[in-house]
């Protein structure tokens, strides 16, 4: 069934069922001497290379890779359009290494034709920090499938992530495989009806008329809650304590400190967008939201190429009802002429989601970790991490 996978240090799903396996390292770490100091063996025509995100032209070729080949809906009507400027903010976070940013070209021309990346973050499993790597941008050429080059890839970056001495790792894929933590669904919230209908990313509902569903997706001009602004660099402290205190809820989530919140919050234009609100009164940071920015190509039509999207990053309410703060993040996204607002329902997602008129999607995406176990599967809502 699994070939690869059932080789590996994850949870089995013959385990589902067993209530004595305990939680936490699958497999001990092992003396770094021991790790395999050579890559794995590619087919022949075939090298490793280490990618320089620092180079705009490497970076060109991570991006055309992943625009022609990276994951697309079940429909093959969409496909995730990553922009080299995200995708240096994602591989570059403190501590990052590049030689977990992999590639594998064609020895005789050079061309890229496949890519894999970690980057390091520490994630809390209930009460336990785990040093881990998050997994990324798995892609191999559409050429290439189905030759067992992923299981290689797969491989290879976990020795890169084990001479760092990192033993555990954390993933998303749409693709079931052993075992998910938990499994989340996306859910969007039309933004520009018009083009989703048009692009077919969305249907007409039953009874609905086209000027029916833009009054029903209409926001406000402008923001309501007193105090709502973009986050700036001084706002660091104050947005790590309101992370760092709702985050803690949660069985599964990020343990972020000044450095993480400045890299991964911190907005930068057309990849990540943080709002938070500041009372007017105390001048104290009391709420906080944030989306990233993920275009997609929309294949084969013939009046647009590009869908604007916002994907739900973290959010935090201490004052501010969640409704309300969600909304205002609605209103920026559509004034910054998103075509559509995407969550997960993940943390306390579930408490806006159909008030504020997001529909469910189709796909969904499960979560994994690699060498750590979770006894029971998590409800979505005990996971308290968004990945990239
Ligand atoms: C996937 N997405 O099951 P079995 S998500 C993991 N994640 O193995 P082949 C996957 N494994 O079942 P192809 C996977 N997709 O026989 C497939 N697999 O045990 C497994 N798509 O390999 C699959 N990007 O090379 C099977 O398949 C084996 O040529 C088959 O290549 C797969 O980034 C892929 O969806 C996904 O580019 C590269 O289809 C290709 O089809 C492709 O014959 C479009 O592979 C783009 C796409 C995936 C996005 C992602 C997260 C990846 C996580 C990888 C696992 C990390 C583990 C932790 C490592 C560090 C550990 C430490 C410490
Ligand atoms: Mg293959």
């Amino acid at each position: 069934q699994h070939k690869f996978w059932e080789t590996q240090p994850v949870g089995q799903f013959k385990d589902l069922d067993n209530p004595n396996l305990p939680e936490g390292p699958i497999e001990p770490p092992t003396p770094l001497s021991e790790v395999k100091a050579e890559p794995y063996n590619l087919p022949a025509p075939y090298e490793w290379v280490t990618c320089d995100m620092d180079l705009d032209s490497t970076c060109t070729e991570v991006y055309n890779l992943l625009t022609n080949n990276y994951v697309e809906d079940d429909e093959n009507m969409f496909r995730f359009n990553y922009s080299k400027e995200f995708l240096q903010w994602a591989l570059r976070p403190p501590g990052y290494y590049k030689a977990w940013h992999i590639g594998v070209r064609v020895k005789s021309t050079k061309k890229l034709v496949a890519f894999i990346t970690g980057v390091p973050a520490r994630l809390r499993v209930r009460d336990q920090v785990v040093k881990m790597a998050e997994i990324n941008f798995l892609c191999v050429h559409k050429k290439l499938r189905s030759k067992r080059l992923a299981p290689v890839m797969i491989k290879e970056v976990t020795r890169r992530v084990h001479l760092e001495n990192i033993w555990q790792a954390a993933y998303t894929a749409g693709v079931v495989l052993p075992t998910p933590i938990t499994t989340c669904r996306y859910w969007h919230r039309s933004l520009n009806p018009k083009k989703l209908i048009d692009v077919g990313f969305s249907r007409l509902g039953a009874r609905m008329t086209m000027s029916r569903t833009i009054r029903l997706y209409k926001l406000p001009e402008t923001t309501v809650t007193p105090g709502f602004r973009k986050m700036e660099l001084r706002d660091v402290p104050a947005v790590t304590r309101l992370l760092r205190g709702y985050l803690g809820q949660f069985a599964v989530a990020p343990d972020f400190d000044e450095d993480d919140v400045e890299h991964w919050l911190l907005p930068i234009e057309n990849v990540v967008d943080s709002y938070l609100v500041e009372s007017p009164e105390t001048h104290e940071v009391t709420d906080f939201c944030s989306f990233y920015t993920l275009p997609s190509s929309i294949l084969n039509n013939q009046n647009y190429s590009m869908l604007k999207a916002a994907y739900s990053y973290y959010n935090v309410t201490t004052k501010t009802p969640l409704l309300q703060l969600m909304n205002d993040a609605l209103i920026v996204a559509k004034q910054t002429d998103y075509d559509v607002f995407n969550a997960l329902d993940v943390m306390q997602n579930e408490e806006f989601l159909k008030e504020l008129k997001f529909g469910p999607g189709d796909g969904q995406l499960h979560y994994y970790l690699y060498n750590y176990r979770i006894r029971n599967a998590l409800n979505p809502s005990e996971l308290g991490l968004v990945l990239l």
